[in-house]
């Protein structure tokens, strides 16, 4: 057992390093790069840029001290036999999922635009969970791999705040697990959706969870040598 005591709001929070996993949300160039899905929506992707130092130090702090690390990616099949038609039909049909576009087929799985970005890369054994959905453990193994590893508490960073780290997050609570979300390694295409998202995982005692900084969770850890 490894405990930590990590300073969070509403209140500071007592987890196991042991039963701990750092999970990381959909950090794909599909959504940070210029030609992805995130700006064929209309969206400024540079602001997704912030997360990316934060999560680099979660990911190298979590490798040294043996933390579990999971990636997810939002992705269909190549033949979208698993996105919802109302999903494909969002925004100009130039765009759509499926469509073709400068990183390949948009949200399509193996295709350039859907892996992770290179800064983030995963490490070799690291889970990385396929999810056609917002939220991570819809029609996923992620609780599976959560549960071999007695895994109680997750720090959940990654993009964006208010869609899939906030369903994530919601889904999470709802089956037990306790999050943690370090805010400056989250980020959205709308400043005030980031802000709220965040107040609204804090809100009534820690509703969804506790939301911290990547300082603060580094501050708990010995630090890589
Ligand atoms: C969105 C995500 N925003 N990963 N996906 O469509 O938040």
């Amino acid at each position: 057992m490894r405990k930590a005591e990590i300073p969070a709001d509403p209140n500071a929070v007592t987890i196991d390093w042991d039963r701990t996993a750092l999970v990381v949300i959909d950090m794909q160039r599909d959504f940070l790069e210029p030609g992805g899905f995130g700006e064929a929506l209309g969206n400024d992707v540079s602001k997704l840029a912030r997360a990316v130092g934060p999560i680099r130090r979660l990911l190298t702090l979590a490798r040294a001290n043996k933390i579990l690390v999971v990636h997810t990616r939002e992705g269909h099949r190549p033949d979208l036999a698993d996105a919802p038609p109302l999903k494909v039909a969002r925004g100009d049909p130039r765009f759509r999922i499926g469509a073709t576009g400068p990183m390949g087929r948009i949200l399509v799985r193996g295709e350039p635009g859907h892996d992770i970005v290179p800064e983030l890369r995963p490490a070799d054994g690291e889970p990385v969970v396929d999810k056609p959905g917002k939220g991570a453990f819809y029609e996923t193994d992620l609780a599976l791999i959560l549960r071999n590893r007695a895994i109680e508490t997750l720090i959940v960073c990654g993009v964006t705040t208010e869609v899939c780290v906030h369903t994530t997050v919601r889904e999470a609570n709802d089956r037990g697990f306790r999050c943690l979300v370090p805010g400056d390694a989250c980020a959205s295409y709308f400043d005030e959706f980031h802000v709220v998202g965040l107040r609204m995982i804090a809100a009534q005692g820690g509703i969804f969870g506790f939301v911290t900084t990547t300082a603060a969770i580094a501050a708990s850890l010995p630090a890589p040598t």
